[in-house]
């Protein structure tokens, strides 16, 4: 079981412009500036898409918890 406290602060730390929302290219920043430059766009989109539930193209925090909870 994840903490939802550490959870919201890993999320607001990915949603760079706060709107609620993680983008695939805010992934990919994200995952860039954890060291790990390998990440293409294409990788980040697939990862979204992997986590998104209702199929808009972003993970929202319910999406994001809901992954860290599987
Ligand atoms: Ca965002
Ligand atoms: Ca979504």
């Amino acid at each position: 079981m994840a903490d939802i406290e550490e959870a919201r602060k890993q999320f607001e730390r990915i949603d760079t412009d706060g709107d609620g929302f993680i983008t695939a290219a805010e992934f990919k920043t994200a995952l860039a500036q954890g060291g790990d430059w390998n990440v293409t766009e294409a990788v980040a989109e697939a990862v979204i898409r992997s986590q998104d539930v209702n199929g808009d193209k972003l993970l929202s925090f319910d999406e994001f918890w809901a992954h860290l909870n599987k």
